[in-house]
């Protein structure tokens, strides 16, 4: 996989590797198509696979996401709703699975394994993700009718978040994981280009796109969670409602709930280099970044962000 790889980032015109790599998160990163890739651990050539191959039908359901916004809440609750009625709470795969092995990844698991998966076989609707920007989705999903829910977050709770998460390869500086961001060298960056990529399909296509925040998931997530429903076409039911159905989806895919479990206490996916799931749960918490990241930080990233999203309609509290 290695010397498949670098041939092809040095074979591929629009490829270029970072240079401002100071750590093992940042050595990995690739510029592909516009956006950083991290390249060590996706290949550019699963990406080219999947927007070759991949044909998607109208029922599709697809969670994008920047990484840390929320993405394995995200997919637990996706996956609680659409399988409500083949699985109870108790008997729900969710209990032995990580999100992530009942919701793959295009680029990081299906189309890195195989270049061309046979996905025909998986019950509808099928459940798919990805972390990579609107304009890098295969051409199938955008002229088809499926349904894509993007999650964002603020991005300072996202640069602490990212910091955490890959501390146990390397213990490098919060400072130098924000310096990314401000260059938009990130992996996935940069931040504005990505969240843009979907506000602005959402706008378009509200039927096809919903935006969601994690801050909203937070606060409302019952109210979020019949948002979701309703948008996925699996609405509750009335009696689903009176029933307490909707409180007991949230209550299971709450971050307490979700991290006690085994499979995320100290299971571990073959498939990724992380040394445990654990990892996929910190502190689940809104603003934490106000303990690792100065006030002159903070406005010089909204400066920027404010000068990116410009004229959009979306902002960052
Ligand atoms: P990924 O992109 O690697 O899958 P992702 O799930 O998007 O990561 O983000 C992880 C963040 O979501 C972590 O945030 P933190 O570092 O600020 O704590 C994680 O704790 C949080 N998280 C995971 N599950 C939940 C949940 N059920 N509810 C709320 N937050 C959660």
């Amino acid at each position: 996989m290695e010397s498949k790889e670098s041939s092809l980032e040095t074979s591929t015109p629009n490829v270029s590797p970072s240079t401002a790599a100071s750590n093992a998160y940042a050595i990995g990163l690739t510029q592909f198509q516009g956006f950083w890739i991290p390249s060590s651990r996706v290949p550019t050539s699963s990406i080219i696979s999947f927007q070759k191959y991949f044909q998607a039908l109208d029922d599709d359901i697809i969670v994008a996401s920047k990484p840390k916004a929320g993405t394995t809440w995200l997919k637990a609750l996706v996956f609680t709703i659409v399988n409500r009625h083949s699985y109870t709470l108790s008997n729900t795969p969710l209990n032995s699975a990580n999100p992530h092995q009942l919701i793959p990844f295009f680029e990081i698991k299906l189309y890195r394994e195989n270049s061309n998966p046979d996905l025909c076989k998986i019950p509808s609707p099928r459940l798919f993700s990805t972390h990579l920007p609107y304009p890098m989705l295969a051409d199938s999903i955008k002229h088809s009718n499926c349904r894509i829910i993007y999650i964002t977050r603020n991005p300072f709770d996202i640069v602490v978040s990212l910091w955490h998460f890959f501390r146990f390869m390397d213990d490098w500086p919060v400072e130098d994981c924000f310096e990314m961001f401000c260059r938009g060298e990130e992996g996935y960056g940069p931040f504005w280009d990505h969240v843009l990529g979907y506000w602005n399909m959402s706008l378009e296509k509200p039927s096809n796109v919903l935006f969601l925040r994690y801050e909203e998931l937070k606060e409302d997530p019952v109210a979020q969670t019949k948002r979701l429903a309703e948008f996925l076409g699996f609405p509750f039911s009335i009696e689903e409602e009176k029933t307490g159905v909707v409180n007991q989806i949230v209550d299971f895919c709450s971050f307490n709930n979700l991290k006690d479990l085994e499979v995320n206490k100290t299971g571990k996916m073959a498939e990724t280099i992380l040394p445990n799931n654990k990892l996929f749960f910190r502190s689940g918490k809104v603003g934490d970044y106000v303990n690792y990241l100065t006030p002159t930080a903070v406005e010089r990233f909204n400066n920027i962000l404010e000068e990116k999203l410009s004229g959009s309609g979306l902002t960052f509290k």
